[in-house]
């Protein structure tokens, strides 16, 4: 049994799931449309035309699926607010139906003993706000902290700590730069007045909620970029890359200001969407902890063509994910080592909100995962005993769930769904997570 991990006292062990990943519902009790809704209907875009129209069904089973983190013993439980649900046209009228899923959700929670730490947005953009121009518009960032001040009305009595953004790298570059992930834009850089005003939004809402006494997080999906060789131009495509990917959604929050993005050739006003004050805005609030959610380190090379600064390469000595994601759990400690020597005192504790990976294996015995996450694990307690402030560890993913353009096919589940009958199988790994949690719960006497 594993119970080798040397943490702080409190460290809050966890797994995380997305609304629109495992709600289904899509169309009911005063769902609004958002832009994965729209995005999912266009021909060719999902693999195999799924949707999250059903999902898991976790609206309906969200008691079974509790009673399954319960089992696990786990301390909280990340999930995030459908925005279409409680706000079906983003702004204006309020579903109370929608604010009541997520209250019966929460005190559901809280009777099993778990804590529940939501996501605020997890890219379900409403619809109505993207026919208005989405994250490209920066209405949407007052939109955003409206939005936030209704959800932590309700439920700020009972949940103690929020992340307002997951991602918005991810966010920004699929949907708004390539098109991959909705609304389906590919503007390139262009792209990037999205990322300022999400980053603004966060902002936003990080004020009304630390004026509510509640705790902030952002998640970030930070990679340790690393050049394909010492050379010059290797290196400079890495910096580029950098910048674009890590600090363009850090600095600004830990630092109060952008990062060079000139090798990128994008502004510094990035295209006009910075106006004075935003940075204040944006980092004044501070964080709470930094929401870090890590799956593999980025090679980078000098560009092959002129339409990037960086060709992005394998790293084919290590071994891959199903999802053909290299697997290198060094590179999280090296990452986590990164933080500090970058930011000094101005990082904040850092919390684990996503760290997992997909493995072929359809059904109960899933080793790759295991061997992922301990391998992760045994990372992140190296940064710990190297006297990096690690809160928690968000396992990414309670249950097999839409992995967006994928579909239902890349499975991160520690339990197995069939989602033709909506049985839920726990894995091996489940019965391993299990007996870590309550092997270091011994450990530490709690
Ligand atoms: O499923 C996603 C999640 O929505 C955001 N982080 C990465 C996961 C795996 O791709």
């Amino acid at each position: 049994m594993p119970d080798r991990y040397d943490l702080p006292a409190g460290f809050r062990w966890g797994a995380a799931t997305a609304a629109y990943q495992i709600e289904g519902a899509v169309a009911e009790d005063g769902r609004g449309p958002s832009v994965w809704d729209t995005f999912c209907a266009r021909p060719g875009v999902i693999r195999d035309g799924h949707t999250g129209a059903v999902a898991c069904d976790h609206y309906h089973r969200y008691p079974e699926d509790i009673a399954l983190m319960k089992g696990l013993g786990l301390d909280g439980y990340r999930f995030s607010v459908s925005w279409s649900r409680v706000l079906p046209a983003g702004a204006g009228a309020v579903n109370p139906a929608g604010l009541a899923f997520y209250d019966r959700l929460v005190d559901a929670l809280l009777e099993a003993g778990i804590t529940p730490l939501p996501t605020l947005f997890h890219w379900d953009l409403p619809q109505a706000l993207e026919d208005h121009g989405g994250w490209l518009d920066r209405d949407t960032a007052y939109r955003f902290a409206d939005y936030a001040a209704l959800v932590t009305d309700r439920l700020g009595d009972r949940v103690p700590a929020w992340i307002t953004l997951n991602e918005p790298f991810v966010h920004t570059v699929f949907g708004y730069a390539l098109g991959t992930h909705a609304p389906g834009r590919t503007l390139m850089f262009q792209a990037l007045p999205a990322a300022h005003h999400q980053l603004l939004g966060h902002g936003l809402a990080a004020s009304i909620l630390h004026d509510r006494g509640l705790e902030v997080m952002l998640s970030n999906n930070l990679t340790p970029v690393e050049p394909a060789s010492d050379s010059a131009a290797d290196q400079a495509a890495a910096e580029a890359y950098d910048a674009l990917h890590n600090r363009l959604f850090t600095d600004p929050v830990l630092l109060g200001r952008y990062p060079d993005l000139s090798a990128l050739g994008v502004p510094d006003d990035i295209y006009g969407a910075v106006h004075d004050g935003d940075l204040d805005l944006i980092h004044t609030p501070g964080l709470d902890a930094l929401g870090l959610n890590f799956y593999n380190p980025t090679r980078v090379a000098a560009p092959t063509t002129p339409d990037l600064p960086f060709d992005l390469v394998d790293i084919p000595e290590a071994p891959h994910t199903a999802f053909g994601w290299p697997v290198v759990p060094d590179a999280l400690t090296r990452l986590l080592l990164h933080l500090r020597d970058t930011y000094g005192k101005a990082l904040p504790p850092i919390t684990i909100t996503e760290n997992g990976c997909s493995v072929a294996e359809e059904t109960v015995p899933d080793q790759p995962r295991i061997d992922y996450l301990a391998a992760h694990l045994d990372a992140l307690a190296q940064a710990v005993a190297e006297g990096l402030d690690i809160r928690g560890y968000y396992t990414w993913s309670l249950l097999d769930n839409f992995e967006w353009a994928e579909g239902y096919h890349q499975r991160f589940g520690l339990v197995h769904v069939d989602f033709a009958t909506q049985k839920r199988t726990p894995r091996a790994s489940y019965a391993w997570y299990r007996d870590l949690i309550a092997a270091q719960r011994a450990r530490q006497g709690r």
